[in-house]
């Protein structure tokens, strides 16, 4: 940087209600920006919906909630002394371990100082001739920033479905992502649960053992997998401390989903079908998400896909008792795998209680909700409390109920309206100086959230870094870099059997929302390796300017 450049990124720490960085989301993501941005001297405020930290952790609250990538893995990275002394209590961490984790982070880093809480991002703007942005908030405040990242979350927008007389409904209506802080207790009380995706079946085992009754209104059927949860022992704990420098990188580099695990060599047809099923019996037992990781070819391979998915109907058929139940539950409209796999405890057992009843609203659509139940398929069902466990607008539900204007006005919810459209996922071209933290285009849901987090957070921290030091201001993703970036996330994801599937990485749960396949799936060492190598090159397929002298000479009076 030339030695007269002033520094055009802090000038704003002085100012009241004007920052570097305004960081939306106080989640991982946002949490984790903000140390970061602090260590870089930056000013910074983050604006948060919740009354604390937290994000996803903070508003599934729902009965059985629990992280299905597992707790050590599961975690920041980025402070060793963290690492080695929080103090994981099982294989995967339930909800309120991982909210406790989320606030002891908060404390330890001291980052509350930075956070407002109960305020909702409304607005933000881009100033085309100061270059910076203003920021409004639920409180009818404006702030200016230099930059915004959101760091809203993937599954942060819960999604109310629109059933006629819902708002009729007598008895208690909740929603799984937008769970009440205070307890609920089923005892006693008949409960129906709309919606069978991971939130749904971790939730249904657990309020079966309190409701009297408990009604289950499936329209697809999902696969999932044993966790096999258990206590984590002081030789598991330990493994990991004493690896965490080699396992981190593996997950980093060498996994695409960032998670630390065996990997297949074989493809499944490779094998007999006896060696088939010893292998996909040992991963049964094992349990967890890498099921799907049993052979190589399982997300690539119809075929190859098929032998996963028949093990998995078997296993569902031999557990549960009634055979027209099990063949319900039993999914056949997707491939296994191209929805999200689920991970449960006693799930499919659960259907062989007497006060649980499966109803198939593929078969039976729900009509209607009535005060005191529902109508589907003409039959009446009558219950006391609603669980809705119908899912998000994912990726960008929530990025879409922020009104973000970029250059000429243009807002990103019309620039998006065929289907989101970013460089890397990291920036979207017309919107200058704003970053989303695991975006549609990146590898996000598809990978351990916690890796891809750090990731992004690393990178937009460098780049901020980067720019101070070479006198820069603005930064905004090309039309043609983004336009090849977009092309090589579809092009990938059609090579596997992932946009077969009716599936939220597709927007198909919301009506209306584009099908396109959201996430980037070519890995995330292969995606840390592209971002790096952009950096590398000055930030290839970014234009990067700096400030103009009127507004330098601005700045610095
Ligand atoms: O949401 P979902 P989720 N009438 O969209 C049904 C993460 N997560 O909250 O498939 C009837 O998967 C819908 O039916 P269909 C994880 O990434 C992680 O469960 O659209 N049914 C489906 O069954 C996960 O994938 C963890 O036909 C309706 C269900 O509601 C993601 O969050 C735990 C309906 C929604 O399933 C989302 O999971 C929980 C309607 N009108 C969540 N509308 C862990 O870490 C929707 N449905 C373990």
């Amino acid at each position: 940087m030339p030695a007269s450049q002033p520094n055009t990124l802090s000038k704003r720490a002085s100012k009241a209600g004007e920052y570097d960085v305004v960081i939306v989301g106080a989640g991982f993501a946002g949490m984790y920006m903000l140390h970061r941005l602090r260590g870089l001297g930056l000013s910074a405020r983050v604006f948060e919906q919740g009354s604390d930290v937290g994000g996803t952790w903070y508003w599934n609250r729902y009965p059985g909630a629990r992280c299905d990538v597992e707790s050590m893995q599961y975690s920041y990275s980025f402070s060793d002394e963290l690492q080695q002394e929080w103090e994981w209590s099982e294989r995967y961490a339930p909800q309120p371990e991982i909210l406790r984790y989320a606030n002891h982070v908060a404390d330890r880093f001291d980052l509350r100082s930075d956070i407002q809480f109960d305020t909702r991002v409304e607005r933000a703007v881009f100033d085309e001739r100061a270059r910076d942005w203003s920021v409004t908030t639920s409180d009818g405040k404006t702030v200016r920033a230099q930059f915004v990242v959101l760091a809203t979350g993937c599954l942060s927008n819960a999604r109310m479905p629109d059933f006629k007389g819902l708002a009729d409904f007598t008895g208690e209506v909740y929603h799984t992502g937008h769970w009440p802080h205070e307890p609920v207790d089923f005892t006693g009380k008949r409960v129906a649960v709309i919606g069978t995706g991971s939130s749904g079946i971790q939730s249904i085992p657990i309020i079966a053992e309190q409701a009297s009754q408990l009604t289950v209104f499936q329209r697809t059927a999902n696969f999932s997998v044993p966790a096999r949860n258990a206590p984590l022992s002081a030789e598991e704990r330990d493994f990991f401390r004493a690896n965490y420098d080699e396992i981190r990188r593996m997950a980093r580099e060498e996994m695409r989903n960032g998670i630390y695990q065996e990997l297949p060599e074989k493809g499944a047809l490779e094998e007999t079908p006896e060696q088939r099923q010893a292998r996909y019996g040992a991963r049964w037992e094992k349990g967890g998400l890498t099921f799907t990781a049993t052979y190589n070819n399982i997300a690539l391979d119809k075929a190859a896909n098929d032998t996963a998915a028949d093990f998995v109907r078997d296993r569902i058929a031999e557990i549960v008792d009634d055979p027209e139940v099990a063949k319900l539950l039993q999914p056949n409209d997707h491939p296994i795998g191209s929805k999200r796999i689920c991970v449960d405890t006693d799930y499919y057992a659960t259907y062989n209680r007497p006060n649980v009843t499966l109803v198939d609203v593929k078969a039976d659509p729900i009509e209607e909700i009535l005060p005191n139940g529902l109508k589907a398929g003409g039959k009446v069902h009558a219950f006391d409390a609603l669980v809705l466990a119908t899912g998000f607008d994912a990726m960008t539900g929530s990025v879409a109920k922020i009104d973000i204007r970029g250059r000429g006005g243009r807002t990103l919810n019309e620039k998006w309206a065929a289907g989101p459209r970013t460089y890397l996922g990291l920036m979207s071209e017309g919107f200058p100086n704003l970053f989303i933290i695991t975006g549609p285009g990146s590898p996000s849901v598809l990978s351990n959230m916690i890796v891809s987090i750090e990731q992004h957070v690393d990178w937009i921290a460098d780049c901020l870094d980067y720019m101070r030091a070479s006198g820069l201001d603005c930064m905004e993703a090309s039309r043609a870099a983004e336009d090849s970036w977009v092309d090589h996330v579809n092009e990938v994801a059609r090579d596997t059997l992932f946009p077969q599937a009716n599936s939220w990485y597709m927007g198909a749960n919301i009506p209306g929302k584009p099908r396109i396949f959201m996430p980037y799936i070519g890995g995330v060492g292969v995606y840390r390796q592209i971002c790096n190598d952009v950096a590398a090159k000055g930030y290839e397929g970014f234009a990067m300017s700096e400030a103009a002298p009127v507004q330098r000479a601005a700045a610095s009076s």
